[in-house]
């Protein structure tokens, strides 16, 4: 009796010392992944509503055989299709790239980098340029693309600045004087590279490692002396990867973390309709036009108009959900009123505290937004804030993520 007792007094000064002792590895990137694209409507889902004219691009030699189409697509629903015509030059151009999202000036010695995905029905190599071509104060070494016929492929280059620069003046998507068609989807312009920071705490550190998203090895720390409780490494890394670290105790134990973590979605569909997390808004307009509109629009994955809450006064409005527990939240994703404007706060409730972690100024969302909490957060409600926008006020879609680790 008196043995078991012990035994038992045993395990439960083992499991908090275990826990006294987790390792934190903590990672964090300077600027943080993931990084923004600096393109507006990179990948054509944004439209305006007149034929053929997209917004933020520009066409240039384009005839009524070019623009958007919905027959092939690298993500979403459109591409645009170019076709060719020898002699003639066909490009769509978009000008004051990042105006809202770059922190210029940027700065000389930065490295940035341009890509897209692009597929060719036909191209030919005695054919013109196929690629893109970036003006950043000059311009720019720029991808291009296969000719030939291919499915879609993704080209990138990175490029270096040499002075500071107070503006991406343009990128342009081309197929000059050519034959056959090519679709363009998914154009980015970012950073090339960030500034890893990896920091493991926990004791006896053997080993530790850094990999990418395709288990390439990015560092290795080689055997670490015994004794060693404290990690850190910098690193300079390519920004459009994610990345995970392994750190291996002495005791054979291997601590593993992801950055960014994406986190395993919350069903808060299912949560509300069994009655397990509680609305509180005064965005309850309902149409008959419109079954999708109402709180459950929010959880149900689509972002088409009518599919969300909805409230038309001209007074705040608000959409809070209590959550049925409390969650360790990786990230959130949002999307506003899509093909409109709208101001907004978003912030989180936990450990007794609400946080504000998101400002929206005049946004326009044409799919869902994800904010990355970096740690993980303890999360119990969510609220957002509509503070302005054009004509009836909407929420669209939330989704919370939870660290799975
Ligand atoms: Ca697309």
């Amino acid at each position: 009796m008196m043995f078991d007792k012990i035994i038992k007094l045993l395990f439960i000064i083992l499991f908090f010392a275990a826990r006294l002792q987790a390792e934190t590895i903590l990672i964090t990137a300077n600027p943080p992944l993931p990084v923004p694209n600096f393109m507006n409507n990179p990948g054509f889902e944004e439209q305006v509503e007149f034929d053929r004219v997209i917004a933020y691009w520009d066409l240039n030699g384009v005839d009524e055989d070019d623009g958007l189409t919905d027959k092939a697509a690298h993500s979403g629903k459109y591409s645009f299709k170019f076709t060719g015509k020898r002699g003639i030059n066909k490009s769509i151009r978009q000008r004051s790239v990042g105006a809202k999202t770059a922190p210029f000036p940027l700065k000389n010695g930065m490295t940035l980098v341009s890509g897209a995905w692009s597929k060719s029905v036909g191209a030919i190599p005695g054919g013109g340029a196929y690629g893109l071509s970036v003006k950043a104060g000059a311009y720019r070494p720029s991808p291009s693309f296969d000719k030939g016929t291919h499915d879609w492929a993704f080209s990138e280059k990175i490029f270096v600045l040499d002075k500071d620069i107070q503006a991406l003046d343009a990128l342009y998507a081309c197929y000059y004087d050519q034959e056959g068609a090519v679709y363009y989807d998914d154009l980015y312009v970012s950073y090339a590279t960030v500034q890893l920071n990896v920091k493991v705490l926990s004791p006896d550190l053997k080993q530790v490692c850094l990999y990418d998203n395709e288990d390439r090895k990015i560092f290795d720390s080689g055997i670490l002396p015994r004794g060693t409780n404290d990690y850190t490494r910098m690193e300079k890394v390519r920004a459009q990867k994610t990345y995970y670290v392994e750190a291996e105790d002495y005791t054979g134990k291997v601590h593993v973390r992801n950055y960014p973590v994406l986190g395993r979605k919350v069903d808060l569909l299912n949560l509300y309709k069994e009655g397990k997390i509680k609305i509180d808004s005064n965005m309850n307009l309902t149409r008959k036009e419109f079954p999708g509109m109402g709180a459950a629009g929010v959880f149900d994955g689509l972002i088409e108009y009518g599919n969300g809450s909805y409230e038309g006064n001209d007074a705040n409005s608000f959409f809070t959900v209590k959550l049925d527990r409390a969650y360790k939240i990786a990230r959130i994703g949002i999307c506003l009123k899509p093909r409109s404007v709208e101001s907004a706060e978003l912030f989180v409730f936990g450990n007794n505290t609400w946080r504000k972690i998101k400002d929206y100024s005049y946004a326009s969302m044409q799919s869902v937004n994800y904010i990355y909490l970096n740690p993980s957060e303890v999360v119990e409600a969510v609220k957002v804030s509509i503070t302005n926008g054009a004509g009836l006020k909407a929420l669209t879609e939330l989704e919370l993520y939870e660290e799975s680790e």
